[in-house]
């Protein structure tokens, strides 16, 4: 068994090192043009070239769990596409997702500012009944961040293509029941896998559905946000801020307003890692699972994208 690594922006030398411990009857080598066929690949952002030669693929693991730079090229046909489940960046989301919803809610961005001008000072408590999360996509991320969510008594909400039945969670789902969902959200978060219908879903219709003073945490990808949208209604006063792990243009460019407006907390694409030890196990076992003729999980299905 043949299998080419080609991961844009990553060490290659550890993960080669893994994987042959993982994999030890596989040649695993980093890919190059003109590289012998390989059965299976190990991608980030790869080029099109590399799917267009490595024409004998049967699978191809994508080391992140969203998939939208591998859909914009064409794969050999016999290949099925398959992305990081969980992998540890569940419980990293969860953290992340709580903290920036805490933060907000308690004003600690106010405290800091405050702190840092040498104040002391005290702000009323707010009610969680008046601070609704709304979780758009409860996949393998989304779900396990509204249960995090929900352990700090907020109410939580949660917005799906397909109907959902969580515990703790008033579920919508479809478009169907998306401005209904928007309308009960005070505390907006973007989980949903960039694709054909969901870029922009941030835009001004949406964010002015939500209830005044909304708030905006989106760690799922930068496109899902019409960025100017956002900062007219902070401007305005419907939207009282947002927290942003990802941008249309990644990194940041240094001009963007995004770094230095007061009501924005910018983060550089971090909420949820991949693990590199997780993630080679992970794709060594479902490599042997393959072989053996066996179903595994986290198939990405062509036609919804995701
Ligand atoms: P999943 O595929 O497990 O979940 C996707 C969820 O989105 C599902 O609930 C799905 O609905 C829902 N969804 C998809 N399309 C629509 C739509 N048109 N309308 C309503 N709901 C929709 O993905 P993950 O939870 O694993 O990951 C989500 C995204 O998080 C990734 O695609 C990636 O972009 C981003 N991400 C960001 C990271 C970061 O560091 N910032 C790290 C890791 C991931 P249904 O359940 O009905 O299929
Ligand atoms: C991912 C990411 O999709 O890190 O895994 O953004």
């Amino acid at each position: 068994m043949r299998i080419s690594f080609c991961c844009t922006d990553t060490k290659a030398e550890p993960w080669l090192e893994g994987l042959r411990a993982a994999l030890p009857q596989a040649v695993i080598e980093p890919w190059s043009p003109g590289a012998p066929l390989a059965d299976y690949a190990v991608v980030w952002m790869p080029p099109q070239q590399f799917l267009t030669e490595q024409t004998r693929l049967k699978g191809i693991f994508n080391i992140g769990a969203g998939v939208d730079a591998l859909m914009k090229l064409d794969w050999p046909s016999g290949a099925q596409v398959v992305r990081i489940d969980d992998g540890g960046m569940a419980v990293q989301m969860a953290e992340f997702v709580c903290h920036a919803v805490i933060r907000h809610f308690r004003e600690l961005d106010g405290y800091e500012v405050d702190i840092n001008n040498g104040k002391w000072s005290f702000r009323r408590p707010r009610l969680r009944a008046d601070f609704p999360v709304g979780i758009m996509g409860l996949g393998v991320l989304g779900e396990r961040v509204a249960q995090a969510v929900s352990h700090f008594d907020f109410p939580v909400l949660g917005w799906s293509r397909s109907p959902k039945s969580i515990d703790g969670v008033q579920c919508f789902s479809g478009q169907a029941q998306f401005n209904e969902f928007l309308a009960a959200t005070r505390i907006l978060v973007c989980l949903l896998p960039l694709t054909p219908d969901t870029r922009g879903i941030m835009n001004l219709d949406a964010l002015s559905r939500l209830k005044p003073g909304g708030y905006v945490i989106n760690v799922a990808r930068g496109a899902h946000l019409v960025e100017g949208d956002l900062l007219a209604l902070i401007d305005s006063g419907h939207l009282s801020g947002a927290a942003l792990d990802v941008f249309s243009t990644e990194p940041l460019p240094p001009a963007h307003p995004f770094w230095t407006h007061p009501a924005i907390t910018v983060t550089p694409h971090t909420s949820a890692r991949t693990l590199r030890e997780e993630s080679i196990a992970q794709i060594a076992g479902k490599i042997q699972a393959l072989q053996r003729g066996e179903p595994i999980a986290g198939v990405v299905d062509r036609n919804r994208g995701y």
